[in-house]
């Protein structure tokens, strides 16, 4: 690779700083490497995983009622640790934790909140497969005084930057600060993130639905309509499907191929499984950054009010094309 050409994630968050605010501290870059820092020590963990031993239930069990796997644990405390010693972060909000952490009280001090979901898709740790870390970092809310852990509660519209790193064949970063989404790829040899994505186009239309149909059965009835549909051939789209079970693997393959990801309500998740906050939102930013589209069928998700840090949201993201139609099924109406 000519060297001139080698852009790495610390560089490219300063450039883009430098460029849209120019009188900015660097302390949002700052912030920005303490995730990226975060994420280089979990993806070394990772890759380790078969031999150190980690994976495996700790036997402890988190807030939503889920076993904590060894590196879940491991992923929380390497982006707490790094994130919460920067001097920048007022509030800090994780999956694994019941309640926010406030860091620092004083907004002026501590002017950002990032919430996030240190390790995502871990039931699929111990069979090798794809796991990521989502990040959604918002400003401070200075109107909540005293009550500093509800600056989480903000909509996903008002996130500032969100992003995440997929563990991958090779460990990805994406991440969009609201100016288009951006990919960088880790080069183990030097331990840097390395641009080898830039502005990142999600196709208008795909050719792949993506949704655990083995619970098929008690989605709503727009959405087994919408499925039966692609399935039925009368698109002059062939779909497939294809479902790795780790959200950050499916939308990553979604914004790149374009097509659909669906996790629509079911008999065990009244509310649809994911997380608003960790993990619906910063990845409905990266996707309207990149030109699509993420809805709960009905209403984008980037404006829910949110009601708790852990609330759940049905959750439809891809191609323009294909969650148009979702919601064209959603009114009653068919493709036509
Ligand atoms: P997790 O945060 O506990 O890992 O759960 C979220 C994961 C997502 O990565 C994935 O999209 C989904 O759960 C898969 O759920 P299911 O096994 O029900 O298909
Ligand atoms: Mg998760």
């Amino acid at each position: 690779m000519a060297s001139a050409e080698l852009i790495t994630a610390s560089q490219h968050i300063l450039d883009q700083q430098r460029l849209h605010h120019p009188t900015a501290s660097g302390e949002f870059s700052l912030l920005l490497s303490g995730v990226t820092l975060a994420c280089k020590m979990i993806a070394a963990e990772v890759r380790r995983l078969g031999l150190t031993g980690l994976p495996g239930g700790t036997g402890n069990v988190n807030v939503q009622g889920e076993e904590q796997q060894g590196l879940d644990v491991f992923a929380n405390n390497a982006l707490l640790h790094t994130l919460g010693h920067r001097g920048i972060v007022g509030v800090l909000a994780s999956e694994e934790n019941e309640d926010p952490i406030v860091v620092l009280k004083d907004p002026k001090h501590g002017k950002y909140v990032v919430i996030f979901d240190p390790l995502d898709g871990s039931s699929n740790i111990d069979v090798n497969v794809s796991v990521g870390t989502i990040f959604s970092i918002f400003r401070r809310d200075i109107n909540n005084g005293d009550k500093p852990a509800d600056d989480v509660l903000q909509m996903g519209h008002q996130q500032i930057a969100a992003g995440y790193v997929l563990y991958g064949s090779s460990t990805m970063l994406v991440y969009t600060t609201g100016d288009g989404v951006f990919g960088f790829t880790l080069d183990p040899s030097i331990g840097a993130f390395v641009l080898s994505h830039p502005k990142i186009k999600m196709p208008d239309r795909g050719s792949t639905y993506s949704v655990n149909e083995a619970y098929a059965d008690s989605f709503p009835p727009f959405c087994r309509r919408f499925l039966h549909w692609v399935k039925s051939g009368e698109d002059d789209i062939a779909y497939k499907s294809r479902y790795i079970g780790s959200l950050v693997a499916d939308f990553h393959r979604t914004l790149l191929k374009g097509g659909i990801f669906l996790y629509p309500p079911t008999a065990s998740y009244h509310e649809g499984k994911l997380r608003l906050l960790y993990e619906a939102n910063p990845i409905a930013m990266i996707a309207e950054q990149a030109g699509g589209v993420a809805t709960t069928g009905h209403e984008r998700i980037l404006d829910i009010e949110p009601s708790g840090l852990h609330q759940r949201t049905p959750f439809y993201i891809g191609s323009a094309r294909e969650v148009e139609l979702i919601g064209r099924f959603h009114e009653g109406e068919g493709p036509g």
